[in-house]
C-alpha cells in the first residue's frame, strides 16, 4: 500500500521522458496511485500514450488548455470514469521563444497574453472545473519558477506569468480551503526538459547551481516528483497556498 493508494488524479504537462510531469507521474504510480494523462496535440500524443500506459493510465486524453471547450471535454470523461477526483498536477507553460531572446521591454502585447494564458491562467481554468469533482477534497499542484519571485537573466515574461501563477494559486487555496481541497506551487530549480531549451543561458544557470546552492547540484526528476507525492498526499494535509522550493537550496543563498 502507498501513500497515494485509492487516488486518482490528472496529470497535464507531460511532452516525453524528460518532462517534469513525467517525473511526478512516475512517483505518484510507484506509491499506487491511478493516472490520467493529456496531451497537448496529436505530435505529442505520439510521445505521451507509450509512457502513460507504461504507467498504467486508465485515461489518457487530449487537451489544450487554451480551449476551454476541450477542458470541459476532459473533465467530463474523467466524471464518466472516475465520478470524482483526488488530485491535480499542472505542470504546463508556454512562451515565444522571441519574447525570452529579446529584451523585457520589447514583448509583444500578443506574447504577454499568451504566456499569461497558458502559463498561468490555465490553472484557475482548469481548477474551476476540476474542483467540483473533488468530492471528497483534494489537492492540487501547479510548477513554478525562482524568476517568478526575482529577476532571472532571460526569464523575461515567463517571470511574470509564474509570478501570476503563484498569486492565482494563494487565492485558489483560500477560496477553496472550505472544501478540503488544498493548492500549493513547487517552485523547481532548473532541469534540462523541452521547455527549458527555450531558456537563454540555460547552461549558466545549472552552472550557478553548482557553484551556489548548498546541495552544489541541479535537482532530479525523481526529486521533484518525491516532492509532488509530499504536496498532494495526505503527509501534506496541513499546507495550503505555500511555495515549496526543490531547488537543492540555491534560493536561500545571495549570491544571485
Ligand atoms: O527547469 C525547468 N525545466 C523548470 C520548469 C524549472 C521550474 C519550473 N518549470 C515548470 C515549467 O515552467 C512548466 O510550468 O515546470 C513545468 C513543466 O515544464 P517542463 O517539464 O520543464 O517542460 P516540458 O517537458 O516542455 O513540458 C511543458 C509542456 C509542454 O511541452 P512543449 O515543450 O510541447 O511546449 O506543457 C505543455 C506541453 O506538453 N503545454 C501545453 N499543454 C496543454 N495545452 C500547452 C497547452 N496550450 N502548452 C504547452
Amino acid at each position: 500500500m502507498g501513500l497515494m493508494a485509492g487516488k486518482r488524479g490528472i496529470i497535464f504537462g507531460v511532452a516525453n521522458d524528460k518532462s517534469i510531469a513525467w517525473g511526478v507521474a512516475r512517483m505518484l504510480r510507484e506509491q499506487g496511485a491511478s493516472l490520467a494523462f493529456t496531451y497537448l496535440n496529436d505530435a505529442l500524443e505520439k510521445r505521451v500514450r507509450p509512457l502513460a500506459e507504461s504507467l498504467d493510465a486508465e485515461l489518457i486524453l487530449r487537451c489544450d488548455v487554451s480551449d476551454d471547450a476541450q477542458i470541459e471535454a476532459t473533465f467530463a470523461e474523467i466524471e464518466k470514469r472516475w465520478g470524482k477526483l483526488d488530485f491535480m498536477v499542472h505542470s504546463v507553460a508556454f512562451a515565444n521563444r522571441e519574447d525570452l531572446k529579446n529584451p523585457f521591454s520589447q514583448t509583444s502585447r500578443d506574447g504577454f497574453s499568451l504566456a499569461m494564458d497558458i502559463s498561468a491562467y490555465s490553472l484557475v481554468a482548469l481548477t474551476k472545473v476540476a474542483a467540483p469533482l473533488m468530492k471528497d477534497g483534494g489537492s492540487i499542484v501547479t510548477m513554478t519558477y525562482l524568476g517568478a519571485q526575482r529577476v532571472v537573466h532571460g526569464y523575461n515574461v515567463m517571470g511574470v506569468a509564474k509570478a501570476a501563477l503563484e498569486s492565482s494559486m494563494r487565492y485558489l487555496a483560500a477560496e477553496l480551503g472550505d472544501q478540503n481541497i488544498r493548492v500549493n506551487a513547487l517552485s523547481a530549480g532548473p532541469i534540462r526538459t523541452l521547455a527549458a531549451s527555450g531558456i537563454s543561458n540555460f547552461k549558466d544557470k545549472v552552472r550557478l547551481m553548482e557553484n551556489a546552492a548548498p546541495l552544489h547540484r541541479t535537482v532530479t526528476l525523481e526529486e521533484v516528483g518525491k516532492s509532488s507525492v509530499y504536496l498532494l498526499s495526505d503527509l501534506s494535509s496541513g499546507v495550503t497556498g505555500e511555495v515549496h522550493y526543490v531547488d537543492c537550496g540555491f534560493s536561500v543563498v545571495a549570491s544571485g
